[in-house]
């Protein structure tokens, strides 16, 4: 009886130490996390998700982002490298495969896809599908982790770098990057611009705790950016210079933006916000410790669908929800000509279409 007393007081001992001292690869910064109001008011809970339709992946998954081709087909990101392509009823098909992981996509006026791929830097895909690695350092840094942009009329790229701490590549997967960012919160992404006439990157912001979503205002005048992390949007003049908060207190984690054909702006939040998470905000020994738990006991994204549409200065026009979570971790939309919502995802094997009238 002793021995197993002994035993299981040492078992306790070395389980004490391990969760206290274990090294791990994170290293936290107190911040104190912003009241989350919840599923109320401009949030409250709609089911306005509940009418989706799906293009079948053909055994992909992930369509992280869209955009609509000058050839009016459906192109899409997947987790896998592939960028597929498809009509709104699908079948999709394999356009290119970046050999990397893309996740923003965007065309530009020149009918050129440009890609914020978070393994390889942004990236070029040219109508006949060449790829083009346009840059992946700023000021000799690397670029970890590309993630979303958007393309100005003079073709200038505007986009965001989440994080200077994790490599997506690195790391072995995005979403493996973007916990160890997240949970360390030292806030290191940045807003970026490729001028392709010279070939340079310049940063325009910095110290965004997860930069993720960006998207340009209809008469450029403005760079709207998610902060994933903090729960908000930025709006940076054009050239940079400082920026200012115009939405916070989401009450999820913010991904994709993208301008929607009225010049009204679609986000996603590819899950509600975590309450340990948010309460260990100015605890960094405790967030360590959550890093040694095994991964079943890690805090992990919550399926609830939830699409926020923003005019440019951040007033919420609108949410679409799906409470049930049937198609969840949503990263973003955007509108087909005809005012259909292509609806994308971090997980799902398939891509959503919300049919008119919704
Ligand atoms: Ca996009
Ligand atoms: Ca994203």
């Amino acid at each position: 009886m002793r021995a197993l007393a002994k035993f299981i007081g040492l078992i306790l001992i070395l389980g004490g130490a391990y969760l206290c001292f274990w090294p791990v690869s994170v290293d936290p910064v107190a911040w104190e996390a912003p009241e989350n109001p919840g599923y109320v008011g401009d949030f409250a809970p709609n089911d306005g998700l509940a009418g989706l339709r799906f293009v079948d992946l053909q055994g992909r998954k992930g369509p992280e982002d869209a955009d609509i081709g000058p050839d009016g087909l459906i192109y899409m990101a997947t987790h896998d490298g592939e960028i597929l392509r498809s009509t709104v009823d699908g079948p999709a098909e394999v356009w290119v495969n970046t050999g990397g992981r893309p996740l923003g996509i965007e065309f530009g006026p020149d009918g050129v896809l440009y890609v914020a791929d978070a393994f390889r830097g942004l990236m070029a895909v040219s109508a006949d599908g060449q790829l083009r690695l346009l840059t992946d350092q700023v000021d000799g840094t690397p670029i970890l982790y590309p993630n979303d942009l958007d393309i100005a009329s003079d073709g200038r790229i505007y986009f965001t770098d989440s994080s200077m701490r994790f490599s997506a590549a690195a790391e072995g997967s995005t979403l493996a990057a973007s916990v160890l960012d997240l949970v360390e919160h030292s806030a290191t992404g940045r807003v970026l611009r490729f001028d392709p006439a010279s070939g340079g990157t310049e940063v325009l912001a910095t110290g965004l705790s997860f930069a993720n979503g960006l998207a340009l205002t209809e008469d450029e005048s403005a760079i709207l950016v998610l902060e994933t992390g903090g729960y908000r949007m930025w709006r940076y003049p054009i050239d940079g210079g400082a920026g200012e908060v115009i939405l916070q207190d989401l009450p999820g984690f913010p991904d994709n933006l993208n301008r929607l054909n009225d010049g009204s702006f679609a986000m996603g939040l590819v899950s509600p916000r975590n309450a340990i998470m948010d309460r260990l905000s100015g605890s960094p020994f405790l967030r360590r410790m959550v890093m040694r738990l095994p991964d079943a006991m890690k805090p992990a994204p919550t399926r609830y669908g939830f699409l926020i549409r923003t005019d440019s200065s951040g007033a919420v026009l609108q949410t679409l929800q799906d409470p049930t979570g049937a198609y969840a971790l949503i990263t973003g939309a955007v509108d087909l000509p005809d005012g259909r919502f292509v609806v994308t995802s971090l997980t799902e094997p398939r891509l959503g279409i919300l049919p008119l009238g919704q």
